[in-house]
């Protein structure tokens, strides 16, 4: 087995999954401000090193996505925070793309940037302790998008990405999102992210990417959130599925799903009916954002020094997305 494959077996093995941490300091300071606590360097390290620090860190997170200005900063004991993060027994990890800017030619789409001096940016993360990375493509859904322009020119920079990282002997996260925004229908979503995650594998097998050594970062399939015609958790996890077994390589390790805007116990819900139904032979488990920090945040705020508070909501969420991710979640140890 090689080194990646086993990096991405230990971030997902054992019903664990990843903390995408990796909010930009202007996404941050949102989260921040929607819960009226001001965006500065401290209070955005406070909050995350109140969560890096959880015991559930230990038990269900084997990965945490950074952001640059984490990687670079001090816990208050004046340890690095990779260390930290190896420490509790997980995994630290980065995020290298420098956002979505508009696509030109389809003024509508985003096109991924951060490609130049890539190679020179990864040789600093892998110093300061990244052992895997993360790169965003971002899809909206009407009628006429996501075009073939931007499916194609952003599976290009995530396999031009992957190939890059794996280089430097880190796990690409190969994250494609189609976004949940909109009117479209499930089956649509379907439609469109079935093109998507096949014309980034297309690309990553032309940029001879390890398919072994990488961690797919999908979204789930969804009825856009302004469509009148929602389907079922059952249906979401059953389509999921069957569009990730016709368009992923059976090499590929694991998936990680993103959250994507969907409620924390939905996601839970959505992803231990995915386990439940799984037949295929890939780890599925969680890489998310808002999911596992929403309600963390919200009681953070309240009282910014009650750090055993935040962990312990933290750790209970944590706690049941690993169990979600092997399909052993109920309702009823939510309370
Ligand atoms: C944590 O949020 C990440 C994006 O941050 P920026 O928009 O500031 O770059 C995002 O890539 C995240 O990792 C994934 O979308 C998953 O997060 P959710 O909240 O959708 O699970």
């Amino acid at each position: 087995m090689s080194d990646l494959n086993n990096i991405a077996l230990k971030i997902l093995n054992n019903g664990k999954g990843i903390l995408a941490a990796d909010e930009s300091t202007a996404t941050m300071t949102k989260r921040l401000e929607s819960v009226k606590v001001q965006s500065t360097a401290e209070n955005r390290l406070l909050f995350r090193e109140t969560l890096f620090s959880a015991s559930g860190m230990t038990e269900y997170i084997g990965g945490v996505i950074l952001y640059d200005e984490t990687i670079k900063q001090l816990t208050s004991k004046k340890n690095k925070i990779p260390e930290l993060i190896s420490a509790m027994g997980s995994t630290p990890g980065i995020k290298v793309d420098t956002g979505a800017k508009v696509l030109a030619g389809s003024p509508n789409e985003k096109i991924t940037e951060g490609l130049d001096g890539l190679r020179e940016r990864l040789k600093e993360y892998y110093k300061l302790g990244a052992k895997f990375t993360k790169w965003r493509g971002v899809y909206n859904i009407s009628k006429e998008y996501p075009s073939k322009l931007s499916i194609q020119s952003n599976a290009h920079a995530l396999a031009r990405y992957s190939s890059l990282v794996q280089e430097c002997n880190m796990v690409p996260i190969v994250e494609p999102e189609v976004l949940m925004d909109g009117e479209h229908s499930a089956k649509e979503c379907y439609e469109k992210t079935s093109e998507v995650i096949k014309k980034c594998f297309e690309e990553l097998i032309f940029h001879k990417v390890d398919l072994k050594g990488i961690i797919l970062k999908p979204n789930m399939i969804l009825a856009g959130n302004k469509c009148k015609n929602k389907i079922s958790n059952e249906e979401v996890a059953k389509l999921t599925l069957k569009c990730l077994k016709d368009s992923v390589p059976s090499e590929v390790p694991g998936i990680a799903f993103l959250s994507g805007g969907q409620s924390e116990i939905e996601a839970t819900e959505n992803l231990n009916l995915i386990n439940k139904f799984n037949d295929t032979n890939f780890i599925m488990s969680y890489s998310y954002g808002r999911a596992l920090q929403q309600s963390a945040l919200k009681f953070w705020s309240q009282d910014i020094k009650n750090f055993e508070g935040t962990q312990k909501i933290f750790n209970q969420r944590a706690k049941m997305n690993s169990l979600a991710a092997q399909g052993k979640w109920s309702k009823e140890l939510e309370n």
